[in-house]
């Protein structure tokens, strides 16, 4: 593990502190099983710390240990305000810039406490301590690196085990993404040795869905739109439809994945309607050097890794849909040769 001015936080870490971990909007696995994993481990070390995420997180991570103490700051805004303002340490983790976690933003910018940022993202501002590496496809396996460094892999327990384990699961794909190493399935296979068991992490991740989630599903791949020449499929979702299926938050997650499992396509695209602002939310998602880090920063002011990232548009969806296939159109030479 490689963290700027390491020792000097070792010795912050040495007395106890009032700390803050606050990760990104719209938390998934990997934001949540961080915060939480980090969260017990400097419980244990003897710190006080309060968790933070701007906006709802879904109800398919809420069965992890201490879930229920992370504050949601769209709920709660003068308490997490309060916290952050009275933090002696702030973690920062699995994001990378103050941009992405909405008016926290602005309180993390203000606070003078020394801010610590683990993260995978790139392009990362910077911060006091900081453990950047976008080779690793999770920053829960960051953080089972961070703790290894601080010479505390005793402390990890079942629990800590199995957040950490549902953010490196949920951020490979199950394993299944380009950056999965041989160095996440070690500590994998050590996190099991601790008591986790994969099974009860994956059933409680992705076989608890209702009903209508599934039927929102066949919806969305019933209006899949499949374009070989640019070995490119999207899809779309209305705020009519999400309504129509009672889409709760997080049903939608993992939706573009389907787009890549047809044969040498390369990218798949999710165009999904804010429920309550007049924009779309992106999800972009490609196969091998196909950069949509790239495309989604350039075109539609967003960002992520290679393989994975969002955006957002704020143009009807007639418009996004035109603008994005003139932008295939654009670099349909690159989408052919792309391996
Ligand atoms: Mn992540």
């Amino acid at each position: 593990m490689q963290m700027t001015r390491f020792e000097e936080l070792k010795n912050l870490l040495s007395k106890p502190k009032q700390i803050v971990i606050l990760s990104h909007r719209n938390p998934d696995g990997d934001a949540i099983g961080s915060s939480l994993a980090m969260n017990h481990y400097l419980t244990r070390l003897g710190h006080k710390c309060d968790m933070i995420v701007p906006n709802e997180f879904p109800k398919f991570l809420k069965w992890m240990d201490g879930a229920k103490d992370i504050q949601i700051a769209e709920y709660s805004p003068s308490n997490s305000r309060n916290l952050v303002e009275n933090a002696e340490l702030i973690f920062i983790l699995d994001f990378n810039t103050t941009s992405r976690i909405d008016e926290v933003g602005q309180w993390v910018e203000k606070s003078t406490a020394p801010k610590v940022m683990i993260d995978h993202h790139q392009q990362p501002q910077e911060f006091d301590f900081m453990y950047s590496d976008t080779e690793i496809p999770a920053a829960c396996q960051m953080i089972y690196n961070f703790i290894e460094a601080m010479g505390h892999l005793d402390l990890i327990d079942r629990s800590i085990g199995e957040c950490i384990y549902t953010g490196i699961m949920t951020d490979t794909g199950n394993f299944r993404f380009k950056n999965t190493s041989a160095a996440t399935h070690r500590i994998v296979a050590e996190l099991m040795d601790k008591g986790v068991e994969a099974d009860r992490v994956y059933n409680h991740i992705f076989n608890t869905q209702s009903p209508d989630r599934l039927r929102l599903l066949g919806k969305v791949l019933g209006s899949i739109r499949i374009l070989p020449e640019y070995r490119t499929a999207f899809m779309y979702l209305t705020r009519k439809q999400q309504l129509k299926y009672n889409t709760q938050k997080g049903d939608t997650e993992g939706f573009v994945n389907y787009g890549l499992g047809i044969d040498n396509f390369i990218f798949s695209v999710i165009f999904i309607e804010d429920m309550q602002k007049n924009f779309y939310k992106i999800s972009f998602r490609s196969k091998g050097n196909f950069d949509v880090n790239e495309f989604a920063r350039k075109y539609f002011n967003g960002g992520g890794h290679i393989n994975a990232a969002g955006g957002r548009s704020d143009l009807t969806l007639k418009e996004t849909l035109d603008k994005f296939e003139k932008l295939l159109e654009q670099h349909k030479e690159e989408l052919n040769k792309a391996e």
